[in-house]
C-alpha cells in the first residue's frame, strides 16, 4: 500500500487511491464506505444498493498464504444492520392509569369525547401552574379517535443517559403523543401500532410516560431490545418504575399504575389539585382535568377515592 495514498471523497462517502510514484487511480470500497451504504439502506428502508464488488473482501494472515483472518466489509455490514443503537426503533409499552382502572382494565368512558388534538399544549398558566411538566407544542392530531379501546392521550418522552438517576430532563431526545388503550398498551395515533422513533441512543434508553392528570413514570431498568423493538411493562411490579413504591402505586394485587389526582400538571398531588382544579369544576361534565377517575363527571368520588389517597405523593422521574 505504500505505492498509493488513500483519499476520501466525502460527498459520495467513498475512498480512492492515488499512486505515489506512478500515475494511477484506483476506485474501491472499504469498511467505512460500506458502512455508509448500509446506513443509507437502513435510513431509507431500501431493498438494497449497488456497490463495488466485494469478492476481494478478505485479509490473509500472511499475504499469499490463502488463510483468511478477516472480512472487513462484511463485518461493517453486520455492525450496521445488527446495532440496536442505530436510528430506527419501535417502543412496545404498557402502563395503567390508577384513575381509569376498574379492577381488570381501564374505562373508555371518555372515548367519544376525547379531543382530536393532543391535550398537552393548553393555555398557560394551567390552573395556576406556569408550566405543566408535560407541556408539549409539537404535532399530534387525528381525524377521528381510531379505536373504541382508546382511554386517553399520553405523551411519551425519550431520554438518553447511562443510568436512570442521571436521566434528567436535559437528556431528553424526543417526545411523541400516543394513545393508551384499555389493556394498558401505548400505541401510535393509528390506534394499533407501536410508537416509532428515529433517534440514535448513545447510552441507555429511558422512557417517561406523561398523562394530563396522573403523576409521570419512568422505567427503572434497562429496557430489553430485540428485532428493532424496545419492550417494557411498567405495571408488573413495584421495581418496574423508577423510585419504586414512591414512583407508582399498586392498583390491584400485583398490578401497578400511575397515580391519579394531579389536576394542575406539576406531577405532584397536593392541595392545589383540589383547590385550584377540583373545586372550580365540581358538578361539571366533560373532558375535565379534575375528573380523576375519568368517568366524564367531576364529583366527590374523584376527590375522595382518587385525589385524597394520593395526596402528598409526587412523580419520581428525575428533573
Ligand atoms: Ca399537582
Ligand atoms: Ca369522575
Amino acid at each position: 500500500m505504500n505505492l498509493f495514498t488513500r483519499t476520501w471523497e466525502d460527498q459520495v462517502k467513498c475512498p480512492y487511491l492515488l499512486g505515489n510514484t506512478i500515475n494511477t487511480f484506483v476506485s474501491y470500497d472499504d469498511g467505512e464506505s460500506v458502512m455508509h451504504k448500509a446506513q443509507y439502506v437502513k435510513d431509507h428502508n431500501a431493498k438494497g444498493v449497488i456497490i463495488w464488488e466485494i469478492t476481494g473482501d478478505y485479509i490473509e494472515t500472511v499475504p499469499g498464504s490463502g488463510i483468511i483472518s478477516g472480512t472487513p466489509l462484511l463485518d461493517s455490514l453486520i455492525a450496521v444492520f445488527t446495532d440496536p443503537m442505530q436510528d430506527h426503533f419501535e417502543l412496545q409499552l404498557k402502563a395503567y392509569l390508577d384513575g381509569a382502572f376498574n379492577g381488570t382494565q381501564m374505562t373508555t368512558a371518555l372515548n367519544s369525547i376525547l379531543p382530536l388534538s393532543h391535550p398537552f399544549n393548553p393555555a398557560l398558566p394551567y390552573f395556576g401552574n406556569p408550566m405543566p411538566d408535560w407541556y408539549y407544542t409539537g404535532a399530534g392530531a387525528v381525524g377521528a379517535i381510531p379505536n373504541p379501546n382508546v382511554v386517553d392521550w399520553v405523551l411519551v418522552e425519550l431520554r438518553d443517559a447511562a443510568t436512570a438517576a442521571t436521566a434528567i430532563k436535559a437528556t431528553m431526545v424526543a417526545q411523541m403523543p400516543g394513545f393508551i388503550l384499555n389493556n394498558g398498551s401505548i400505541v401510535s395515533l393509528d390506534g394499533a401500532s407501536n410508537l416509532q422513533f428515529s433517534n440514535v441512543i448513545a447510552n441507555n434508553l429511558w422512557v417517561v410516560i406523561y398523562h394530563r392528570n396522573h403523576e409521570s413514570i419512568m422505567n427503572a431498568n434497562v429496557i430489553p431490545y430485540a428485532s428493532g423493538t424496545f419492550t417494557y411493562d411498567y405495571s408488573t411490579g413495584v421495581g418496574q418504575t423508577y423510585g419504586g413504591a414512591a414512583g407508582h402505586k399498586e392498583i390491584t394485587p400485583g398490578v401497578w399504575g400511575m397515580r391519579s389526582g394531579d389536576g394542575d400538571g406539576n406531577c405532584d398531588v397536593q392541595n392545589a389539585d383540589r383547590d385550584n382544579v377540583w373545586d372550580i369544576q365540581a358538578g361539571k361534565t366533560g373532558y375535565l382535568p379534575s375528573d380523576y377517575n375519568m368517568n366524564r363527571q367531576t364529583n366527590n368520588v374523584d376527590k375522595n377515592d382518587k385525589w385524597r389517597p394520593n395526596l402528598g405523593t409526587g412523580s419520581q422521574v428525575p428533573n
